[in-house]
C-alpha cells in the first residue's frame, strides 16, 4: 500500500485548529475516518476471480479530511472517498481517493473544516461564502462516457474512470442551470438516456422539481419542472418505460428555519406524503397525484408500467430518517426501519393536483424482512424484472453487527426471485456486515440475472475489510472470491461497475 503525500499546503492559516475527530457514533470505532488515499496492486484473493470479470468496480463513502467544525456533524456530510477495484484477467488492483471536491480543496488549504452542518450555509465560515458545497460522496453513475461522482444538494463531479482524478464539476457543457442534481438518475437501458431530476435546484429550499432527459451523447434534450406539495428531501425515485414516480415524504426544509436550526431536514408528518406519476412523453402535464399514508421511500427496486397500471417496487420506512435527522416537529421518534413494498397505482384514479388527490395505492410485501440497499439487473431497469439482490437484516442470523452511523447495519445479502417467490441469501458471519450489492452481468448476451455480484464486507474485529463476489443466482454457495483488503475502508453508499471494453479510449 502506497499513501499519497499530502501536498505541501499554501496556507498562511495559523489558528488551525489540532487534529482531533469528535467522539460520536459518526467518528469512533469502525466507523471512524479513514482518511488513507491507497494503491493496492495485486489484492489478496481466496478462491479465485472469474476470468470473465473484466472492468473496474466503484463505491463512495463519506470520509472526513478534518474534523467537523461542529461536535454533532452527521455521516453524510462527508468528503466523497472513492474505492476502484480494476478487475482483470483473475488480478484485481485497488486504488482509493477523495474527489477533489472545491470544499476539499478550500478546506485541505486551511487545514481545517471551513463548511458547517449539511446544506446550512448559515453555518459555513465566512471564507467559503459562494463557494459549492459539493461533496460528491452518494453514488457513480457511468454515462455518456462520463463517471460522475453524485451528491443532491450539489452538482456532478467528473472524474477520470482510470486514474479517479477529479476532473472538476460537471455541468453537462454549460447546460446544467440547476445548482443540484440528485444521486440516483437512471440509465434507461433500451433509448440509453440518462433520466434525471433536481430538487432545490436554486440551492437553498423551494418548492420546484426538475426534470431531465439527457441523450446517450450526454445533451440535455428536455427539461421539466413541476411543483412539489413541500420542499423536502427527495433521494430516490422509480422510471418506467413510460412514467416516473416520486413519493414526496415530509422530511422538510425550510429556509427561514435554517437561520436558526442548523439540521437541514426536520420530519413534519403532519405535512402527508403524496406520490406523483408523471408520463415520461407527455411530460408534466399528465402529472398524476396519489395520497398516501405519512411513510418515507428510501431506494427504490424497480417499476414498470402496464397500460394504467405502474407498479412500484421500493423500500418503505414508516418513519424519517432519524439517524441522521433526529429533530422532528413532533418531538422524539423512533426511527423505523424500511421494508420491501410492490405499490400498485391506476393511473385512471389520480388527480391533477396534489391537493386534491384521493386515491391511493395498493401495496404488499415483496417480502418480509427489512433491508435496503436494492440492485436489479441494469439491463432490465424500468421493465418487469425478475431477479433483484438487497442487503438485509435477519435478526435469526445471530448476533447483530454494532449499529453505526447510518443505524442498524445489513448482516446479509438476500437474492429475490419474483417468479417463484424464493430467497436465498448470504451470511459473511457474525462480525460482519456487507454494503450495497452491485450486478455484474457475465456478459452483454447473459439472461437477466446470469452474472456476478459484488459487494463490501466490513470485518468488523478484523479491522478491515473483505470485497467478496458471489454467484448473483445462488448466493448460498458462498463467495466465489474474497478479495482481502489490508486495511479499513470507510462505509459507504452506493456504486456501479464499468465493462472494460468500455473503459477503452476514455
Ligand atoms: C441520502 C444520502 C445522502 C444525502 C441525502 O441515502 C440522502 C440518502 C449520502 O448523502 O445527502
Ligand atoms: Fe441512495
Amino acid at each position: 500500500m502506497t499513501i499519497t503525500p499530502a501536498r505541501p499546503t499554501t496556507s498562511t492559516e495559523v489558528d488551525s485548529p489540532p487534529i482531533v475527530f469528535p467522539d460520536t457514533v459518526a467518528f469512533r470505532g469502525f466507523f471512524a475516518p479513514v482518511r488513507i488515499e491507497a494503491d493496492v496492486y495485486d489484492l489478496e484473493v481466496e478462491g479465485s476471480i472469474p476470468k470473465d470479470l473484466n472492468g473496474s468496480f466503484y463505491r463512495v463513502a463519506a470520509d472526513a479530511q478534518y474534523p467537523p467544525s461542529h461536535e454533532n456533524d452527521i455521516y453524510i456530510n462527508g468528503d466523497g472517498m472513492v474505492t476502484m477495484v480494476r478487475f482483470e484477467k483473475g488480478h484485481a488492483d485497488l486504488r482509493t481517493r477523495f474527489v477533489r471536491t472545491q470544499r476539499f480543496e478550500q478546506e485541505r488549504a486551511a487545514r481545517r473544516s471551513l463548511f458547517g452542518a449539511y446544506r446550512n450555509v448559515f453555518t459555513d465560515d465566512p471564507r467559503v461564502a459562494g463557494i459549492d458545497d459539493g461533496n460528491a460522496n452518494t453514488a457513480l453513475v457511468w454515462h455518456a462516457g462520463k463517471l460522475l461522482a453524485l451528491k443532491e444538494a450539489a452538482r456532478p463531479y467528473e472524474l477520470d474512470p482510470v486514474t479517479l482524478e477529479t476532473r472538476g464539476i460537471y455541468d453537462f457543457n454549460g447546460q446544467l442551470k440547476s445548482r443540484t442534481f440528485t444521486a440516483h438518475p437512471k440509465v434507461d437501458p433500451v433509448t440509453g438516456q440518462l433520466i434525471a431530476f433536481a430538487y432545490n435546484s436554486s440551492g437553498r429550499p423551494d418548492e420546484d422539481v426538475l426534470l431531465f432527459d439527457i441523450a446517450p451523447t450526454g445533451e440535455i434534450t428536455r427539461e421539466q419542472r413541476f411543483r412539489a406539495p413541500y420542499s423536502s428531501m427527495m433521494h430516490d425515485w422509480l422510471v418506467t418505460r413510460e412514467h416516473v414516480i416520486f413519493t414526496f415524504s415530509p422530511m422538510i426544509s425550510d429556509w427561514e428555519r435554517m437561520k436558526d436550526e442548523p439540521q437541514y431536514f426536520m420530519w413534519d408528518p403532519p405535512k402527508g406524503t403524496y406520490v406523483a406519476v408523471i408520463p415520461r412523453e407527455e411530460g408534466v402535464a399528465g402529472i398524476r397525484w396519489f395520497s398516501s399514508p405519512t411513510v418515507m421511500e428510501t431506494h427504490s427496486l424497480n417499476a414498470y408500467s402496464e397500460g394504467d397500471i405502474v407498479t412500484a417496487d421500493h423500500f418503505i420506512a414508516n418513519s424519517g430518517w432519524f439517524s441522521q435527522f433526529p429533530k422532528t416537529t413532533v418531538g422524539p421518534m423512533r426511527e423505523a426501519p424500511p421494508f420491501p413494498k410492490r405499490w400498485k397505482l391506476d393511473l385512471r384514479q389520480g388527480s391533477s393536483s396534489w391537493d386534491s388527490a384521493t386515491a391511493s395505492y395498493t401495496e404488499t410485501a415483496l417480502f418480509d424482512c427489512p433491508g435496503d440497499m436494492p440492485r436489479v439487473d441494469p439491463r432490465i431497469l424500468m421493465s418487469k424484472n425478475r431477479h433483484s439482490w438487497v442487503g438485509a437484516l435477519d435478526l435469526g442470523l445471530g448476533p447483530m453487527p454494532d449499529f453505526g452511523p447510518m443505524g442498524p447495519p445489513f448482516n446479509c445479502l438476500v437474492h429475490f426471485d419474483d417468479h417463484t417467490g424464493a430467497r436465498t441469501r448470504f451470511y459473511p458471519g457474525p462480525d460482519s456486515a456487507p454494503e450495497e450489492p452491485v450486478f455484474v452481468p457475465k456478459g452483454p448476451d447473459a439472461a437477466e440475472g446470469e452474472g456476478y455480484l459484488i459487494s463490501v464486507v466490513s470485518r468488523r474485529l478484523l479491522n478491515r475489510n473483505d470485497i467478496v463476489i458471489l454467484d448473483a443466482t445462488d448466493l448460498a454457495a458462498g463467495p466465489i472470491a474474497t478479495l482481502k483488503v489490508p486495511f479499513r475502508l470507510r462505509y459507504a453508499f452506493h456504486g456501479t461497475w464499468i465493462p472494460a471494453a468500455e473503459l477503452e479510449n476514455v
